[in-house]
């Protein structure tokens, strides 16, 4: 079934997760319209929009008109120096994305969605997947829902992007929450995630980020987060998108995974991103208590 919203018509992709949003042009959109994708980000969790002409400026316009802009990335520079906010993922730069990962949760307040415009795209393949995080924690049996509701888990940006930090201006990263990176100190979050628009709950664990999961042994760590990897990449937790040029992906990072598929050999890909800023993640044990920040032990 097809809604329309507005004048804004939401095309789902399936029966909870991913949307087509059609005849809406972001570059002219009005507040109403705008406020209607915002509810629809909430509710589809990923959306598309085709045949937009977007470019850096427009996208970071799009992007204030939603909320609040974070820099690029807390350790990668912006694509430009007018455009400190825009991520450039470019494949002749080593930019992948094939590994099942939310965006930037290596930090205490990771961002709350992430807008991605399309710029240059291989003939065929890099398509897009994303993963309904709360579809595959309703989907989990109740006796496991409820041993994840408790657990803790420490995500780790270093062996992602600790290089990046350490080229980076003699390692100094972006300004983020207010404050230069200049370390990525490992962050704990709740495994189950409740989002703060729906009172949700989802899968919040990731394999690009996540590292170990608090108070168990390693090897429960490790098969309790195969377990819960196995079961939130479950086709029928899924949407694909396939690129065409002109399209723009917009997706709510608290109830979402992707992964970009690394399948177009040498030709180029890129993508350029903008995030949202978000707040501090949410467990089902009300309330979390738990630190900002794990340091490692000799850090005392
Ligand atoms: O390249 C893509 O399609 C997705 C890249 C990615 O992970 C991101 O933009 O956050
Ligand atoms: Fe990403």
């Amino acid at each position: 079934m097809t809604d329309t919203l507005v004048n804004l018509t939401v095309d789902p992709l399936g029966p909870h997760f991913g949307a087509e949003v059609r005849d809406l042009d972001l570059h002219r959109a009005s507040d109403t319209d705008l406020a209607a994708v915002r509810a629809a980000l909430v509710d589809r969790k990923v959306l598309f929009f085709a045949d937009q002409r977007l470019d850096d400026d427009g996208q970071v316009r799009l992007g204030r008109r939603l909320g609040e802009l974070t820099a690029s990335h807390p350790v990668v520079g912006g694509v430009d120096a007018e455009h400190p906010e825009v991520y450039a993922l470019d494949s002749a730069d080593n930019g992948f994305a094939d590994v099942w990962h939310t965006d930037v949760t290596f930090v205490a307040r990771p961002p709350l969605g992430s807008i991605l415009r399309a710029v240059t795209l291989p003939p065929s393949g890099g398509d897009t997947t994303w993963a309904d995080s709360q579809l595959a924690y309703d989907s989990l049996a109740e006796p496991v829902r409820r041993l994840v509701d408790q657990l803790v888990a420490v995500h780790d940006g270093n062996r992602e992007f600790g290089y990046y930090l350490a080229q980076r201006r003699g390692g100094r990263g972006s300004v983020w929450e207010g404050e230069v990176v200049t370390r990525l100190d490992p962050v704990e979050h709740p495994v189950v995630r409740v989002h703060p628009e729906t009172g949700r709950r989802g899968i919040f664990v990731n394999p690009g980020f996540t590292s170990h999961i608090v108070g168990v042994s390693e090897a429960e760590s490790r098969a309790i987060l195969d377990l819960l990897y196995a079961h939130l990449t479950k086709p029928e937790h899924l949407v694909r998108h396939r690129w065409r040029p002109g399209d723009v992906a917009m997706w709510d990072n608290r109830s979402t995974a992707h992964y970009a598929n690394r399948d177009y050999g040498t030709a180029r890909r890129v993508v350029h991103r903008i995030t949202l800023r978000g707040d501090r993640p949410r467990g089902p044990v009300d309330p979390w208590h738990g630190p900002e920040t794990v340091r490692p032990p000799n850090h005392g």
